[in-house]
């Protein structure tokens, strides 16, 4: 009897036993729409509207209807691409700068009704809304209160067409889950043919308060987007990075859209700030936001779209990648490709969260309901917290077996406002506790990635906060290296560095042609190739034995005695492809420092965002002695203004101890732009 009696009564006790209240709330918190967004964290930006057809990033304001013109548009594949990749929402510009706009508003004639699409007849907004929807994507607007086109922009009556338009796209168009208002406005502009410059006060102009509450009224979900809120912020730049430290609150009121101040002074959000403005990270895949042909090559890498991940979805914010759609309307192969690898690793990076099958413990906790295993599971309304008047905490976590990993990924219960200040991850070494890894803020999302550990037992430490932890999630992930060859840069000197993708990786080459093996030489530090050589580099994971694909380049002489006639025409020979020489005679001549035989000679046109003076037509002329030149090939550098990739001339075998490369004619009439020379000699 006794026996089955104490289990019973025990069981009796614990069920009635009070359940514990919850922790109060430390002020500010979201509100429903915020946690609700939240959820989102990955959502895609378009840019697509008139600049995509001047092949412009802001329009001035007089082109015409008429250009807008794609010959094969199709919201249907945006949206396709986007749900692929894991996004969970699109947010298009509606109506960018230059004021045009993506539907036949009734409110103006610059508008895709005048436009040859569909003769007239179109509406991006319906079909881009309609494709959200079969996607099951959120759907968005971007809308520039900037307009150079309007002729009343600058006066009250503008204000009032604002509104107008306004009302139409957040009444036709279904649900929307974010309005976007860009900061930068004001300046000079088409005005309906004023052509002057118009200066507006940021602050007050737009009457805001009476914008928002009319967003409120017809979207009562959306989140309204700006540098400081209300209800989302902008991160502050426009690479995709939030902060080390990335605080979900924020001085509010003290923060107007377009205000100079903001990056350095508000964007990382306050400890103490007022209102609940969780920022989001902005960065387009390309390095414009608008498409041109000419940066089809440099969309954004693997490893440069990953960091983007960490510092943004891993530092508190959500993150908005931008598509620059094209003059056909679609999002560009190369965009799409680039995209979908990234979709593909994150997943892959947090597959298996190791500490779902582990043994949770904690210094404290609340009491029932609040218990230590809640940060195990994948439901993000359970948490563990600790009982009130303390501001740290501890989790261990025991695997019961040694475990490789190299990420950790915490998560706060925001709804009831961010409180860490700063976190300690350690592992245990014959009893003794060791630092992996630290961080400062958590918020809806904290990610910190280090190099591979090995441990059994690990231990998150809370070391501060604004008041006792509430945690909904602590994972553990072993993220698969990054299988890509090693990054190759050179010196003038002629020394040459790889760097591996990822860490833990090794880097194996052969400098004889042949194909790199983990057999080959080890690369351990920079070393010299002062001659042509090919090289050819791979990574390896010593763990696993995975093998990158092979990295090959053909290297040449360094350019270690080159001296560039002109102080500033050493730019054009630094191995530097990011820095260029403009050259006001169109020309660049370099004293080779000794006499070798050349059989061709390069050139990097320069690789800034906005090109000038790219070479389309070149002579190439050679000296032995700095006087007399003789021409050894003259010709075109087809293509170069759409594809600016390294342009390689082959010529019959000559001596030279002087070269000069010569522009007979630039794209554009500027000045020649040299980025990089280099020569071939075999
Ligand atoms: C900026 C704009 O000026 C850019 O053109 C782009 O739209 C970006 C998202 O916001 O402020």
């Amino acid at each position: 009897m006794k026996k089955i009696l104490w289990p019973a009564l025990l069981l009796i006790l614990t069920f009635c036993q009070e359940k514990v209240a919850p922790p109060s709330p430390v002020l500010p918190i979201p509100d429903a729409k915020q946690i609700a967004w939240q959820e989102l964290e990955y959502y895609g930006f378009v840019h697509f509207n008139m600049n995509t057809f001047s092949d412009r990033e802001w329009g001035f304001g007089d082109e015409k209807p008429e250009m807008f013109n794609p010959s094969d548009l199709q919201p249907r594949q945006w949206a396709k691409v986007a749900s692929e990749a894991g996004m969970k929402g699109l947010i298009i510009t509606a109506k960018h700068h230059d004021g045009f706009v993506l539907w036949p508003s009734a409110y103006t004639e610059h508008s895709v009704k005048n436009s040859p699409w569909k003769d007239g007849k179109g509406d991006l907004i319906k079909e881009l809304a309609e494709a959200c929807k079969e996607y099951g994507l959120k759907f968005g607007i971007y809308y520039s209160p900037w307009d150079r086109n309007h002729p009343d922009y600058g006066k009250p009556e503008y204000i009032t067409y604002m509104r107008n338009q306004l009302t139409e796209l957040l009444s036709n168009y279904g649900d929307i889950f974010e309005v976007w208002f860009d900061g930068a406005n004001g300046g000079d502009g088409y005005y309906g043919g004023a052509n002057e410059a118009r200066k507006v006060d940021k602050l007050t102009y737009y009457d805001w308060p009476n914008m928002y509450k009319l967003v409120r009224e017809l979207q009562p979900g959306a989140m309204l987007f700006s540098d400081g809120g209300p209800d989302v912020r902008w991160v502050g730049n426009e690479h995709g990075f939030a902060y080390e430290s990335t605080w979900s609150n924020l001085m509010r009121d003290s923060v107007y859209a377009g205000m100079p101040e903001y990056p350095e002074k508000y964007a990382t959000g306050q400890e103490n700030g007022t209102h609940w403005v969780p920022a989001e990270a902005d960065v387009s895949i390309r390095p414009g936001w608008y498409y041109h042909k000419y940066e089809d090559h440099k969309v954004r890498t693997l490893p440069q779209l990953l960091e983007i991940y960490y510092k943004s979805i891993g530092r508190n914010a959500s993150l908005l990648i931008n598509f620059p759609v094209d003059t056909r309307g679609l999002i560009h192969e190369n965009d799409v490709e680039a995209i979908m690898k990234f979709g593909e690793k994150v997943k892959e990076d947090f597959a298996v969260n190791l500490a779902a099958q582990a043994v949770a413990r904690a210094n404290a906790d609340r009491g029932r309901g609040y218990e230590v295993e809640n940060v195990l599971d994948e439901d993000y309304e359970t948490y563990w917290t600790t009982p009130d008047g303390g501001k740290t905490g501890e989790i261990t976590i025991d695997f019961g077996t040694e475990t490789t990993f190299n990420r950790l990924l915490i998560q706060e219960y925001t709804p009831l406002g961010q409180r860490v200040k700063s976190f300690v991850l350690e592992k245990e070494v014959n009893g003794n506790w060791e630092k992996i890894a630290e961080g400062t803020t958590v918020g809806h999302k904290r990610i910190l990635r280090f190099a591979d550990v090995a441990a059994s037992k690990i231990r998150v430490k809370f070391t501060d906060g604004k008041d006792i932890p509430v945690i909904s999630k602590v994972g553990i992930y072993n993220a698969p290296k990054l299988m890509l060859p090693p990054s190759y840069s050179r010196a003038t000197t002629g020394e040459v560095t790889l760097n591996s993708p990822d860490e833990g990786l090794e880097v194996f080459y052969t400098l004889d042609g042949s194909e790199a093996s983990s057999e080959s030489q080890k690369y351990l530090k920079p070393f010299l190739i002062d001659n042509a050589r090919t090289l050819q580099a791979i990574s390896v994971d010593p763990a696993s034995g995975k093998v990158s694909e092979a990295l090959r380049i053909d290297v040449d002489l360094s350019k270690a005695k080159w001296i560039g006639t002109l102080k500033q025409s050493m730019k054009a020979i630094d191995e530097n492809a990011g820095s260029y020489f403009t050259s006001e005679d169109n020309t660049v001549t370099v004293d080779l420092g000794e006499s070798v035989s050349l059989k061709g000679f390069t050139y990097l046109p320069m690789q800034g965002r906005y090109p000038s003076g790219f070479i389309t037509n070149y002579v190439f002329e050679v000296s032995q002695n700095g006087k007399s030149w003789s021409k050894v090939s003259a010709g075109e550098f087809s293509n170069i203004v759409n594809s600016p990739v390294e342009q390689t001339i082959r010529f019959d075998e000559v001596k030279a101890k002087f070269i000069r490369l010569k522009a007979s004619k630039t794209a554009d009439g500027n000045p020649a732009t040299f980025a990089e020379i280099g020569v071939l000699t075999r």
